[in-house]
Parts: structure tokens; sequence; C-alpha cells
């Protein structure tokens, strides 16, 4: 009998970065458990991480390329798969030039050492300016804020969860999704233990979820209008005297500005338009400012909404009112041990961030840190012209599921003369694929979390190997990545990928090399290439960020420092401590401050005081609408990601998830009876789903999780299309977050009918 043997391996399901321990023999998934001595995680996992052994053992995941051959797609030798690849992107590029290609990361390209290292290089090759991904359908008004008053898109402060005292939730659901720009590993014990040692979490959310359960405090707020409570809690601190930036002040601008714009904000005022009362923002407020250290975060309903950008500006803007920002137990920026760029070179002086440095041909929409807002994909494939997009190339991503006006993007990628897929599944985006790449399970895959780890409360550096061998002839992830960077740079389906690999070292390198304050400033770059010895792949370019990162060797320069060697040697992970404050080095803004007052945001403030102004001429909110229309919020699942672990049945056993909730006073209004079906219509398309009737929704709004509607014809999804549910993204009309062009997901209009009676016209 062959052996058992153990593995430790960080999870790569979600931003929490959990330590599991992956029990194997003979090829098979025994177990994954919690590892007990994991730095971070210390033994704690959801279960998504069964999704490990469930994924490895699902029969649908693909381990052979597909081919469309007489209109379907079926399996193919790697050397067919990217000889047509080869074919399909030549021709377009040829007859449409480079912006014919468009390319959509999905979110699992953010978990993956492949599309993180190499996906650059595959952008740089293609040089099309039709760039998409997931970002803006989740946190780009994050970035866009925290980039202009900050200097740097990942210069997110992030709560310090372990020493605050005061903890004030907006828009996130922690304990489900298991923290979002937040990483920490068990929120469940880390907000517990807020509230064990006497202090305070206060949870704004129009649903009652389990992190509200979990709270001290919970108040419902209308969807959409968080910007119009925070400016008002600013309102309060700035009008009773009570923001108290203290030293921080040395290090910003534009601080009168916020007093300006916040004025028209009181209690009394943003009350009509968010719901929460005025005397519940004044205790807000002044709670805020008198705990000893407290943080303000929030997450995904603050972002996927009308003024996402707004709002997330605003939780800092809070921060540093409160003098919290950057200090324990506040909001703090992170230390990443690799790839940060506010830890490369010298701060505070920086290029900074600029937005709209170009635009989208059909809709004029502004690009983003290098990217063109999603929404606008399915307009740039189906209109016709000069630059029109006629290729589509996935990389991770469900877009047909996980974006707005769903049905108008699936007709218009059915349009495609040509798309290929990275994927791991035949699902409702890649089922139009003309080729699918399909990359290795998690467990044949290296894992670490340079992304994640840039958000994390404590750094950490924690390195997995893979630990089940690929299948024959499948290219490691990363392989094939800058396997459609040479085919998109026209060297055909065979080129040297040694060469390529080397070039994305060589430049990293050059690029080091002549940063002003960098341990290696000045060197030769053969020479640091030939200290990276024999290693390839993503593995060299780990150890080289590792070495040059704020905790590295500095190839020399601090010989106790992190190399790869010694991260490798640590299959539990190495801690590098807690968050420390980090003002003003971290900053790399042009005015070396931090720029409180970004124009880019407040261009945005006259749009929020138009809705201030509705409500107080009694015209009401457009968005809530009249004659008892509702609007519409998503939820996060514990047992789902987003649109893709539903084929796993550890997953989807149990009762139906994909409900619509609705509170007992719309339902009773509306005639809907607990388990009966309702319908739900918006401007752009309807669905019916089963009535799930609960206290914890505020009157006036429905929830429907995203990421459901399997049942589509050509996907070959066993289990979850017999657990297919709806895809909500049907409802969510083409509307956006003006400054960063994120979608709005969260407070949409809509209407809610018994099913079994007719819709109302149209
Ligand atoms: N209404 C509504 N819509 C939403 C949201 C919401 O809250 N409400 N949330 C939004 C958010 S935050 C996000 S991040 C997006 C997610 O949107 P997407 O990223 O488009 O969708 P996912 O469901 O994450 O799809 C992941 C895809 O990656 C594939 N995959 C999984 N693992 C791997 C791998 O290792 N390699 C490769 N190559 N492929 C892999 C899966 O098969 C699947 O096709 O959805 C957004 N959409
Ligand atoms: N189990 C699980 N974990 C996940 C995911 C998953 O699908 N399943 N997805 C992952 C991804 S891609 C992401 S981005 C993160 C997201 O992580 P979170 O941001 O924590 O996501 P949600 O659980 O959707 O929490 C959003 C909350 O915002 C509320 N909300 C909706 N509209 C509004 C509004 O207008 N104002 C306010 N104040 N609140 C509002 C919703 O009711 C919900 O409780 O989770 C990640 N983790
Ligand atoms: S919380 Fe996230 S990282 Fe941890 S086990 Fe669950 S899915 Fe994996
Ligand atoms: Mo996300």
């Amino acid at each position: 009998m062959a052996s058992e043997t153990v593995h430790y391996r960080t999870c790569p399901f979600c931003e929490a970065t959990c330590g599991l321990a992956v029990t194997i023999r003979d090829g098979e998934v025994l177990a994954v458990r919690g590892d007990e001595d994991d730095v971070f995680s210390h033994g704690f996992l959801c279960p998504k991480s069964q999704g490990l052994k469930q994924l490895h053992d699902d029969p649908d995941r693909l381990t052979r390329p597909l081919v469309r051959r007489d209109g379907e797609l079926r399996e193919a030798s790697w050397e067919e798969a990217f000889a047509a690849v080869d074919e399909g992107l030549s021709r377009v590029l040829e007859a449409g030039g480079r912006d014919a290609v468009a390319v959509y990361l999905g979110n699992p390209s953010a978990h993956s050492l492949g599309p993180m290292v190499y996906g650059a290089a595959f952008l740089k090759a293609l040089g099309s300016k039709n760039i998409y991904s997931a970002s803006t359908v989740d946190q780009m008004p994050k970035q866009v804020a925290a980039g202009l008053m900050f200097g740097a898109g990942l210069s997110v402060p992030v709560p310090d969860v372990d020493r605050t005292d005061h903890l004030l939730i907006l828009g996130a659901n922690p304990l489900v999704s298991n923290g979002s720009l937040l990483t920490a590993p068990d929120m469940r014990g880390r907000i517990r233990a807020i509230r064990e040692r006497g202090g305070k979490v206060v949870v704004i959310d129009p649903r009652r979820s389990r992190t509200a359960h979990e709270a001290s405090e919970h108040h419902f707020i209308r969807p959409g209008t968080d910007a119009h409570l925070l400016f008002s809690i600013a309102h309060v601190l700035l009008a009773e005297g009570l923001a108290d930036p203290g030293p921080l002040a040395d290090h910003a601008l534009g601080a009168e500005r916020i007093a300006e714009v916040a004025a028209p904000f009181e209690p009394e005022a943003a009350s009509a338009v968010c719901g929460v009362p005025p005397e519940e923002i004044r205790r807000l407020a002044h709670e805020l400012a008198a705990a000893e250290r407290a943080a303000v975060y929030a997450r995904i309903g603050t972002t996927t909404q009308r003024f996402g950008t707004l709002a997330s500006w605003l939780v800092d803007v809070l921060n540093y009112l409160t003098g919290n920002l950057d200090r324990e137990g506040g909001a703090m920026f992170p230390l990443a041990a690799v790839g940060q760029r506010n830890s490369a070179g010298t701060g505070p002086l920086g290029k900074g961030v600029k937005v709209g440095r170009w635009s989208s041909r059909v809709g004029g929409r502004p690009e983003v840190f290098g990217e063109l807002p999603v929404v606008g994909l399915a307009e740039e494939i189906a209109t016709p012209g000069e630059g029109q997009v006629r290729a589509l190339v996935t990389v991770a991503g469900n877009p047909l599921v996980s974006t707005p006006d769903a049905a108008a993007l699936e007709s218009a990628v059915a349009e495609l003369e040509f798309m290929v897929s990275l994927d791991i599944y035949v699902n409702e985006t890649t089922r139009h694929a003309d080729v699918i790449l399909p990359a290795p399970e998690p467990l044949a895959k290296a894992h670490y979390d340079f992304a994640l780890y840039q958000l994390a409360v404590r750094s950490v550096a924690n390195y997995s190997p893979p630990i089940l061998p690929r299948p024959e002839g499948q290219p490691d992830e990363w392989e094939t990545v800058l396997r459609l960077a040479a085919i998109a740079a026209g060297q055909g389906p065979d080129a040297d990928l040694e060469a390529w690999d080397d070039l994305v070292v060589s430049t990293l390198i050059g690029r080091e090399v002549a940063l002003p304050g960098s341990p290696i400033e000045g060197r030769a770059p053969e020479e640091l290439l030939e200290a990276l010895g024999e290693r390839r792949g993503p593995e060299r370019v780990l150890d080289f960020m590792l070495r040059v990162g704020p905790f590295g060797d500095g190839f020399g320069a601090d010989p106790d420092g992190l190399t790869f060697d010694k991260v490798e040697a640590a299959p539990h992970g190495i801690d590098l401590g807690p968050m420390r404050p980090r003002l003003p080095e971290v900053l790399r803004t042009p005015s070396g401050k931090i720029e409180l007052a970004p124009e880019d945001v407040l261009a945005d403030v006259p749009r929020l005081e138009q809705e201030l102004e509705a409500v107080k001429t009694a015209a009401g909110r457009a968005q809530d609408g009249a004659n008892g229309q509702m609007v519409l919020i998503g939820r996060r699942q514990l047992r789902s990601n987003n649109s893709w672990m539903h084929n796993l049945p550890a997953l989807v056993k149990g009762k139906d998830p994909c409900t619509i909730q609705i509170h007992p006073d719309d339902a009773a209004r509306l005639g809907l009876g607990v388990g009966a079906n309702a319908r739900v219509s918006s401007s752009v398309g309807e669905l019916v789903a089963p009535v799930e009737v609960t206290e914890d929704i505020m009157p006036g709004v429905v929830s429907i999780p995203h990421g459901w509607g399997h049942d589509v014809p050509g996907v070959r999804l066993g289990v979850a299309s017999e657990h297919a549910g709806v895809n909500s993204n049907l409802l969510a009309p083409v509307d956006v977050d003006i400054p960063s062009g994120n979608a709005v997901l969260n407070g949409i209009p809509v209407e809610v009918t018994a099913a079994d009676r007719e819709p109302a016209l149209a």
C-alpha cells in the first residue's frame, strides 16, 4: 500500500490565505484539514477548503484542451489547441488591429501565480486597449480613491482588527466572505475578540448579515446611500469640533476642502436619504471620535453602487479625521514581502495615479489603472466600426454571469469571430469559446499570495509547491499565459518560452536597478540574473521579488533577509509581524502628502448633492421609485465562490441557496407566501425564483445572490446544472459609479410580483 503524505499549503479560494494540511495517497486526495501550525490562520478553515479535494475528483473539470470543430467543442492535443489559438488570434489581429482582441481577467487570476506574474507580459505583447477584468465589478472605486489619496492603487488602508477597540463596518460581511481588501483568516474569531476585550463592532447593511448578528450593533441603510451617511458623520465631527487628526495633519493636504463639501450633509438631511435616524448618525460620529483606537472599513456593498468612489474615499477621510489612519488599532498600510508598489524605491514623493488617460471607443468610458470598465465590453463587441472587438480571451473569468446586463453580453459574445478561454470548466462563458485551454487544478500548481498579502493585517510570506503531477502534456498555467503572449507577439504557437521567462525576469531586474532607493540600485543586471541561479518560472521571479522587497536579503545587503530558499523551507509560513505605522514613506503622491481632497473624487459631489436636494424637495429618490417599487441587492454565501464552485457536491448539498429574500411586510403587501415563486423585473430583464421571507432584510429591499443560473445550453457542469438557480445579473442594467466606471450591482430598481400573476406592463 502506498504511504500517505501530508502537505502544507495555502488555500487559493478566497482572500483569507488559510494554511491547509492536505493528505495524499497514490495521487488521491484523502483529506483537507486546517494547518494548526500555519503562522497566520492557526488551523482555521471554511467549507470551501474542501474544494481542493472535490475539484481534484470532479469529472467535469477539464484536463485536456477543447477545440471547436463543426460547431462542437471536442478534445484536442495541446499542439492542435495552440495552433488553433494562433490561427484565430492572428486572423483577427491582422484584419482588425490590436484593439480587435479584448481580454477579460477574472477573479481567480488574482489568486494564481501564472496570470499574476506573467499576465502583464501577455497584455503588453497584445497591446490592446480593450483590457477588462472583474475589478470593475468589484473594488475599483476603492483603488481609485486610495490611488488618488495615497499614490498607488493598492495603498488601501486595512483595519487593524487585532488591536482596534471600535470597528465600523459598511457593506461587508466578512463572516461569510472571510474578508476582502482585508486579509485576515478567521474573521469570526477576530471580531469576537474585539468584543471580548471590551470593544465595539457596528455594522451598516441593508441586510442583517451574519456579521451583523455577531456585531454589537447593526443599522439598516438604504442601498447605495453610504456616501450620504459617511459625509454626515464627517459633518458632525467637523461641526462639533470632534475632528482630531493629530500628527497626521503634517502629512496631509486639502483638509479645508472636506469641511466645505461636507457642509450640506447635516444628519437630518442625510437621514432622509439613507434611512439611518439623525440621532443615530450623531451617536455613530460621537462613538467613533471617542474610541481610543477605531477603524472604519467598507467593502463590496459600498463599491458596487452608484457612489462607490465617494463612499470609498469618505471611509479614509473618517479614518483621517479621527486620527486613526496609520495608527495601531486604526486603519493601517500593510507591508508585504513581495511586489508592493508603495514599498518599492522611496516615498513620499511619487508619480501618483491618473485615471482617464484614454477612453473606450463606444461609450467614451475612462480608463482606470490600464483597463476599461467591463460594463462597456458588450457595446465594444456589438458596435461596428474601426477598433471593434472581434475576439475575446478570458482568463479565469465568467463574465456572462458576473457582469451587468448579462443577456446583452451573451448576445455580443455569441457574435465574436474568435474566443479562447484559459479555464477549468465549460461554463456559461467558456461554452462560447473556440478553444479552451485548461489550467491545472490548484494542487498541481505552485501558490504564493502575491496580491492578497499586500492587504494583510500581518506581514506573512508563505509559498506552496505543487503536490500533484499535471496530466501528461499539460503545461503549467504560467506557461500557457506565456504561450499566449508569444502568439500575441506574432511568434506563432511554438516559441521558446524560456526566452520569454528570461525576458520577464530581466525586465524586472532592469527596472529595479534603476530605481532610486532600491537595495540593488545601480548594480549590474547580469550579475543579479546569475545570482538567481538555475531556478525558472514563477519561483525565480518570486526569489527576485522577495530579495529586493522590504524583508529581503537585497542580494547581500542584508544576509539575514528573506530569499526564496528560506520561504520554501518554511511550509507553515513566515510571520513578519503586525502592521506598523508607515507614513510618510508609504506615500507615492506628486505632493508627497496625503491628498485628502482629490479633484477627480470631489467632481462627483454635485451628483450626490442632487440626490440630497431631490429628497428635500420631496420629489423622492429616483432610485427607490414610486408605487412600492423595490431595490435589489446581492449577497454572498459561505459555500459558494462567485459563479464557480457550484459543481462540487459538498458545497451545493442542502436547501436551495438561490432565493429572493424579502421582508415580511413587503411579502404580505405583494401577496408572496413562503416558498412561493416571485418574478423580479428591472429595466433590462426579469427572472423567477423562490421567495424567502425574513426579518433580516430591510423593508423595500430584496436580495438575490450572484453567480447562479447554470441551466443554459452547452455548459458541462453536471452537478451545478442540477442546482442551477438564476443569474441575478440579468437584472443589472449598465450603470456605473462615475469616477471609477465600476458597475452598480446594488440598489437596482426592480418590481416584484407573485410569479403566478401576469407581470405589470413594461
Ligand atoms: N450581482 C453581482 N455581481 C457580481 C458580484 C456581486 O456581488 N453581485 N461580485 C463581483 C465580484 S466581487 C467578482 S470578483 C466577480 C467575479 O467574476 P468572474 O471572475 O468573472 O467570475 P468567477 O465566478 O470568479 O469565475 C471564475 C472563473 O475562473 C475559473 N477558474 C477557477 N479556478 C481557476 C484557475 O485556477 N485557473 C483558471 N484559468 N481558471 C480558473 C472558473 O471555472 C470560472 O470560469 O463577480 C462580480 N459580479
Ligand atoms: N464564501 C464566499 N466568500 C467569498 C466570495 C464568495 O462568493 N463566497 N467572494 C469573494 C469575493 S470575489 C469578494 S470581492 C469578497 C467580497 O466580500 P464582502 O464585501 O464581505 O462581500 P459580501 O458578503 O457580498 O458583503 C457585502 C455586504 O454588503 C451589503 N450591501 C449591499 N448593498 C449595500 C449598500 O448599498 N450599502 C451597504 N452599507 N451595504 C450593502 C450586503 O447586504 C452584504 O451583506 O468575498 C470573497 N469571498
Ligand atoms: S476562508 Fe478562504 S482561504 Fe480560508 S479555507 Fe475558506 S476559502 Fe480557503
Ligand atoms: Mo470580488
